[in-house]
């Protein structure tokens, strides 16, 4: 056919074209395509969706150095992925290197700590591109967790600093209390025993099914912890996550069904080499935990990131395999995807920029995953000041060509509660409509990002090959937790819709 329309003159180069096609084309169909590298204003270090599709990242007080004598002061961006374009937001007030992330249910972004230990907290709000205080903290917190609550409210705790005491921030308030009654004394010490070698550290927390917060790592224990106990009893140990294991230091930990978690990688400086292949799956949706190994990475992988793709497939990259800070030796250019349906692992393309401790990752709302930064460390030869952005082979069909998209419109408000209808327009022929909770990202940590599949109910065809569906969304607020997710439609070749925002309400 193109062959008549670009006439005689277009004949050799399609017939060459013809030759080198399938090759070409079976690559980005199978294992996806990179862009190319998109320089940054700094070196990226930590990375929050915005519910509009823009990314706010930022870096340390200065562009690509973490230098912690620094003043208040964080170097920051939006980032728009539709045009490569940046706005400059810097955080006047707060020095947010290596500070908690979470996001508040109203669509802002909550940084806690950072910098030398600080007790300042920040809010960004996307509406405005403004930064403003979040209120202190009692402790000084560097390297801390930050959970939203399915209240509403945002817990925070441990990180490097040595205090065994959470803190809750209020949204009415805009102020932390501290929890002097739920001692994470335990976990500290498990801490201290197991990895004396490096001061920083991220207990990896999930909001459970059952309301209570799950601590899986990365020390050998896991616990249970009641976040909204008045009582003194309320931190329950349950036992080693598997018999001999260590540290899984510097892991990513990501909630991939509701109430299942999936550990991948992680670093034992004791081991040779000290970062693993090993994954995990940690089933809690009931009151006991069952651990799961799941099928080991090709690679072995410390710093790396593992993104929930709209289809539920997980896709790790980045990351080295010596478990070196502030180095690009044994990085791991090649990323793989999981499918937990059939427990396997598949390589994808390579990217072209070394992604290791101080890099980040996010999905896009349009479907593809951005992956940024690396090093923040001054002088040290492995700062990356810039990303690069992964096209999954889900947006290629068999043949290489751009694969055609569902369309996807939510009628109503765009807010609904757990529970809750909601009616999707959508093309024929869509297979499932899957939620993700946005995220708010630094070191492999994401304690918000959560895939929650809808049910489809039934549909009605309204024209133009489009149906209303109507989709039942869980009930329990413990698995759906309050905030905004991006509702993705899935069509049968795995192909997803771009990202429409809707807000959960506690
Ligand atoms: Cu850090």
């Amino acid at each position: 056919m193109s062959l008549q329309i670009l006439g005689k003159g277009a004949r050799a180069y399609a017939v060459v074209s013809l030759v080198c096609l399938p090759l070409a084309a079976q690559s980005r169909a199978q294992r996806g395509e990179w862009g190319s590298v998109v320089a940054w204003p700094h070196v990226p270090a930590h990375i929050a969706q915005l519910n509009d599709g823009r990314m706010l990242t930022w870096a340390a007080a200065t562009p690509d150095d973490f230098n912690l004598s620094a003043p208040n002061y964080t170097v920051a961006s939006v980032f728009d992925p539709r045009f490569n374009s940046f706005q400059n937001s810097p955080n006047p007030r707060q020095n947010m290197f290596c500070s908690g992330l979470c996001r508040t249910i109203d669509g802002r972004v909550m940084a806690v700590g950072g910098g030398a230990a600080t007790t300042l907290t920040s809010l960004f709000n996307p509406s405005n591109s403004s930064w403003t205080n979040g209120g202190d903290t009692a402790l000084r917190r560097w390297y801390p967790t930050a959970v939203t609550l399915p209240s509403g409210q945002l817990f925070t705790v441990l990180g490097s600093a040595e205090n065994p005491w959470p803190e809750v921030w209020t949204p009415n308030t805009n102020s932390w209390s501290i929890k002097y009654n739920i001692n994470l004394a335990a976990i500290l010490n498990e801490y201290l025993t197991f990895s004396p070698d490096d001061y920083e550290w991220y207990p990896w927390l999930h909001v459970a099914p059952n309301s209570n917060l799950f601590y899986s790592g990365p020390t050998p224990g896991m616990y249970w912890i009641d976040p909204d106990s008045t009582g003194t009893n309320n931190v329950q140990y349950i036992r080693p996550r598997v018999a001999g294991d260590r540290m899984r230091i510097w892991a990513s930990t990501i909630m991939y069904r509701p109430g299942k978690l999936l550990i991948t990688g992680g670093r034992d400086m004791t081991k040779n080499p000290p970062a693993t292949s090993q994954t995990l799956s940690i089933d809690i949706n009931g009151n006991s935990p069952v651990v799961t190994a799941t099928a080991p990475m090709n690679y072995a992988r410390a710093f790396h990131h593992a993104i929930t793709l709209p289809n539920g497939e997980i896709f790790v990259a980045g990351g080295n395999t010596n478990g070196q800070k502030f180095t690009d030796n044994g990085a791991i250019l090649t990323p793989e995807i999981w499918n937990p349906n059939s427990n396997s692992w598949r390589l994808a393309a390579p990217m072209s920029v070394p992604r290791p401790y101080h890099s980040t990752a996010a999905l896009l709302k349009d479907g593809r995953v951005l992956i940024i930064g690396g090093g923040v460390c001054g002088p040290c030869g492995a700062n990356h000041p810039d990303g690069q952005i992964y096209s999954p082979p889900y947006l290629f069909s068999s043949n290489g060509a751009v694969a055609s998209r569902p369309a996807l419109s939510i009628n109503g408000s765009g807010q609904a509660r757990p529970g809750n209808f909601i009616v999707a327009r959508s093309s024929s022929g869509i297979s499932s409509f899957n939620l993700i909770r946005l995220q708010a990202t630094t070191h492999g940590m994401q304690t918000d990002t959560r895939f929650v599949p809808t049910t489809i109910w039934g549909g009605n065809w309204v024209g133009s090959g489009l149906i209303d569906y109507y989709l039942r969304l869980p009930s329990n607020g413990n698995v759906l937790v309050p905030g905004d997710y991006w509702l993705f439609a899935v069509n049968q070749n795995g192909t997803p819709s771009t990202g429409q925002t809707i807000r959960i309400l506690p």
